[in-house]
């Protein structure tokens, strides 16, 4: 189950369509000041799939169903470390059915799996991997048997639990940005999220403090940050900018109205 030395490096991406019933049906935590425009949706998704494919080798593109208005959110159904998938037992009904779809693609390509049982329960997007170990959110989709599950799978990390306050998950508020550095939001339930991060942490990591709460949330992967775009947030982009690291942007306006991140929109593979 080792990951070897380079955590964030991947050589294979999986992603999926936006269905027809995401704008009706996705789940959304507030109704959307304005309606999800699903064109624009898909546009900007196609952007992101690109600027992926420019940055991973092999990227495996999954269609939509109509019968899951979510699915195109991937990361919740699986949590993939190193050569083993963890299928999870996700909250909500109308997305349990992903994760046998998400379980058949990381086995068709090569991932053993574990599929999680009750009375665990988690979505991806709570769980944060440093390289080093697990911080795994405690959300309304995250309870505590779902992070022991998580632990005994991944024995050869520490498995943190964080309560995660005003936000759908973990990764809502804080990322990976770096080796060792994570992004977090700079409001009240970000700076908590790093003071309880940094308290039970097994190593030392450095805060990157994003002044958007809606960019906090990157994908860093081979070297570089995938991040909201300066036209959406250009304070937050500017931090991104002043880093020693390449950087690439996308617009993610719409998915942001049904609570989808950058990370959500795809699972990650070394
Ligand atoms: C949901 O509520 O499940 C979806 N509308 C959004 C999921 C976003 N997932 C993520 O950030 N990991």
């Amino acid at each position: 189950m080792s990951i070897g030395s380079r955590p964030f490096h991947y050589t294979r991406a999986i992603v999926r369509h936006i269905p027809d019933t995401l704008a009706d049906n996705a789940l959304r935590m507030n109704e959307p000041a304005s309606p999800i425009d699903l064109e624009r949706a898909r546009q900007q998704h196609a952007n992101y799939v690109c600027q992926l494919r420019q940055l991973v080798p092999d990227v495996l593109v999954l269609p939509g169903d109509d019968s899951q208005p979510d699915c195109v959110f991937v990361e919740d159904p699986v949590v993939v470390c190193g050569n083993v998938a963890l299928v999870c037992r996700m909250a909500p009904e109308s997305r349990r059915s992903e994760a046998a779809v998400l379980k058949a693609a990381v086995e068709s390509l090569g991932l053993l799996t574990v599929e999680m049982t009750e009375p665990a329960l988690m979505d991806g997007g709570d769980v944060l991997f440093t390289g080093r170990e697990f911080f795994v959110g405690l959300s309304s989709r995250t309870n505590q048997d779902g992070v022991e599950f998580l632990a005994s799978v991944f024995s050869q990390y520490k498995a943190t639990s964080i309560r995660v306050l005003d936000s759908l998950h973990l990764k809502s508020l804080a990322t990976m940005a770096g080796d060792d550095v994570i992004a977090i939001a700079d409001n009240p339930a970000g700076r908590q999220t790093w003071k309880d991060i940094s308290h039970l942490a097994a190593f030392q990591y450095t805060p990157l403090w994003i002044p958007d709460f809606g960019a906090a949330n990157v994908v860093y992967i081979n070297g570089c940050i995938l991040h909201r775009s300066s036209r959406e947030f250009p304070a937050s982009a500017q931090v991104f900018k002043s880093l020693n690291c390449p950087t690439r942007e996308v617009e993610n306006s719409e998915l942001s109205k049904v609570d989808g991140a950058l990370t959500c929109c795809s699972v990650l593979i070394n």
